[in-house]
């Protein structure tokens, strides 16, 4: 996982997975007797009604939602759980990109031919930025978590530590049954209720999900065509743009000055050109008023992107760097495009949860606003690592390696 770039959106907190991984089951969950505990639960379910009742939903509804409904004790493990390792990108890359993934893709696109041209016309969204989408929020389907839904929200809302998430999205899904989408048996998600092959939560169901097979029903857990053109109706209402570029891999000039990189410093094609950056190739690139942002997501020895608004499209989608990364470059593969062409730097490796918290706290001694020390490495901290850098006189990419942390250590 490499939570520690994730705000997801579509998803929300949802970190990414490749499938389910297994759940660590904590069998000794509950301090109180699970007789009791569910006897508190029932009343605290009584309290959810006034709520849901307010948003429209019918008493038959509520209760075939909550029939023999009790907390599910995986999902607070799940909920507590922080990874203490943050997967580098290239490995992240390398578990989105297989072959086989890339293979069944192509596939699937010549299968779902003349519904991904309905969906382009409609919606303006190229067919192999959905397929991707596809592939790898739910390996195309299969794997799309089997748990209640109903069942995690209320286990969330009820005692996870995202409450308020989870009596939100609680709701959202109560909604969704209450209009008939799905049946209350066949409502099944993730632990944290994003569903079907979308990996929708349902608020994002309710306001962007589309009935494209046109049975009246917004069916994203098996009509391939209903997640589809969600997720292309998602894509459309984040300002995707058929035609435009979402990244380009770039060679940029040897004297680069990497204040000028990071996610918000967009500016003009034209000022890029201008600086001296080229395609990886080497070949001048077309200057225009298109704007762009350059990325470096290992630092200066690694790979260098221009990365455009479709990228924050998909950034909306699930918001972390690695995912839209592995986004655009499936699309791309399964277009026959290449994949990155320079080297990751493999011996830079990212710092784990505890180093970051550390490197945060030693930018705070020397001075610097690394933002909160929760071992996340967002914008205020890679901007007081390359405050720090510059200082020192060293090559102000923010990439927090551990050659850094060393230096800091030593003061
Ligand atoms: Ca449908």
């Amino acid at each position: 996982m490499i939570s520690s770039y994730l705000r997801s959106t579509a998803r929300s907190f949802l970190p990414m997975v490749f499938g389910l991984s297994a759940f660590v089951f904590t069998a000794v969950f509950f301090t109180v007797s699970p007789a009791q505990s569910n006897t508190d639960f029932k009343q605290w379910v009584s309290k959810v009604w006034p709520t849901a009742r307010a948003n429209g939903i019918s008493r038959k509804t509520f209760d075939q939602a909550f029939a023999g409904v009790v907390p599910n004790p995986q999902v607070l493990d799940r909920a507590k759980h922080q990874p203490e390792f943050v997967r580098p990108v290239w490995d992240y890359l390398d578990r989105a990109l297989t072959p086989k993934r890339i293979g069944q893709g192509r596939k699937l696109l010549r299968t779902y031919k003349s519904t991904l041209s309905k969906l382009e016309k409609r919606f303006g969204v190229e067919r192999h930025i959905l397929v991707a989408i596809w592939g790898l929020e739910s390996a195309y389907g299969t794997r799309m978590g089997d748990l209640n839904v109903i069942r995690s929200l209320a286990t969330l809302a009820y005692r996870g530590a995202r409450g308020k998430f989870g009596f939100q999205q609680l709701i959202g899904a109560l909604k969704i049954l209450e209009r008939g989408d799905i049946s209350v048996n066949k409502f099944q998600g993730s632990w944290a209720g994003a569903m079907g092959q979308t990996q929708f939560i349902p608020t994002t169901f309710n306001a962007y999900a589309v009935d494209i097979d046109g049975d009246g029903r917004r069916n994203i857990w098996t009509s391939p065509a209903d997640a589809l053109g969600s997720t292309a109706n998602y894509l459309r209402v984040s300002k995707w743009k058929k035609g435009a570029p979402t990244v380009i891999e770039v060679k940029l000039p040897r004297k680069f000055r990497f204040k000028y990189a990071g996610l918000k410093k967009i500016r003009p094609m034209s000022k890029w050109v201008a600086m001296g950056i080229r395609d990886v190739d080497g070949k001048r690139l077309k200057s225009s008023s298109r704007r762009a942002a350059v990325i470096v997501p290992a630092g200066a020895r690694g790979p260098a992107f221009l990365v455009f608004n479709n990228f924050r499209s998909i950034l909306r989608y699930n918001n972390a760097v690695p995912y839209a990364l592995a986004i655009s470059y499936l699309a791309k593969q399964l277009k026959g495009n290449r994949a990155v062409v320079k080297a990751w730097p493999l011996e830079n490796l990212p710092l784990n949860l505890a180093q970051n918290r550390e490197l945060q706290q030693l930018l705070i001694e020397r001075g610097h606003k690394p933002g909160e020390v929760d071992g996340k490495v967002g914008s205020k901290t890679i901007e007081a690592i390359k405050a720090y850098q510059q200082r020192k006189g060293l090559v102000a990419d923010g990439y927090p390696s551990s050659a850094l942390l060393d230096r800091l250590r030593k003061g």
